[in-house]
């Protein structure tokens, strides 16, 4: 399998961290590919994927799959299916949608902070949408703690990772330490250590 990829995205990231805990890793060729909310797809992306975006994964049999929620759910399934078991599966699928939102929310500011002249109505609504986010995955933790680890925590730790990685000096934990607890916990999974989002150099990209 061929997944286009990059160690900046936050969306590339859930399914990586799918890959590590379903030990599927050695099986997917990972292709650095570049995107840009501004600027065209490379041509090979848009082959595989006519919304241009990653990540997106391509079978051997050249089925083509996107979005990460497909592709999370797809691997999980070829390995039994233990990160989203039926019983809890709209809780994960919550979840999911939860930290998905924050994970875009968070693109959608630093996209129009690093604009020239920001749109001062965008930017505060961007940022009461992720205080509300963190506020509600807070208001969660005792139910975040009872369910074996899965596709729903993922998508969270990968949005939370985001503001981590893009806005470095936000004060969270401050706000939130027993999510911050939470979210030490899980940083120590192999899964998480090995998927940490890291800026690879100047490659034209926005992800
Ligand atoms: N809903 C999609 C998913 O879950 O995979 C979102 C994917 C997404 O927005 N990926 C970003 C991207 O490809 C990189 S983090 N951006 C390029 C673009 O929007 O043109």
């Amino acid at each position: 399998m061929k997944l286009h990829w990059s160690p900046r995205s936050p969306f590339v990231r859930k399914v990586m961290i799918v890959l590590h805990e379903t030990g599927q890793i050695g099986h997917v060729d990972c292709v650095r590919t570049v995107v840009a909310a501004g600027s065209p797809p490379s041509p090979d992306l848009l082959i595989d994927n006519p919304l241009g975006k990653i990540p997106t994964l391509v079978l051997d049999d050249g089925t083509c799959l996107f979005d990460s929620r497909v592709i999370c759910e797809f691997l999980d399934a070829r390995a039994g299916g233990r990160l989203m078991p039926g019983h809890e599966r709209f809780k994960h699928l919550r979840w999911q949608a939860l930290g998905d939102g924050l994970t875009e929310t968070l693109l959608l500011l630093r996209g129009e902070l690093q604009r020239d002249a920001a749109h001062i109505g965008l930017v505060e609504s961007y940022r009461s949408k992720i205080g509300a986010s963190f506020a509600a995955i807070n208001a969660e933790m005792a139910e975040l703690d009872r369910v074996p680890f899965g596709l729903g925590h993922i998508a969270l730790v990968c949005a939370i990772g985001q503001l981590d990685f893009r806005f470095g000096g936000s004060r969270w934990r401050e706000a939130f330490p027993r999510m911050a607890s939470w979210f030490a916990g899980l940083a120590e999974r192999a899964s998480i250590v090995a998927t940490v989002a890291k800026d690879d150099g100047p490659q034209g990209g926005t992800d």
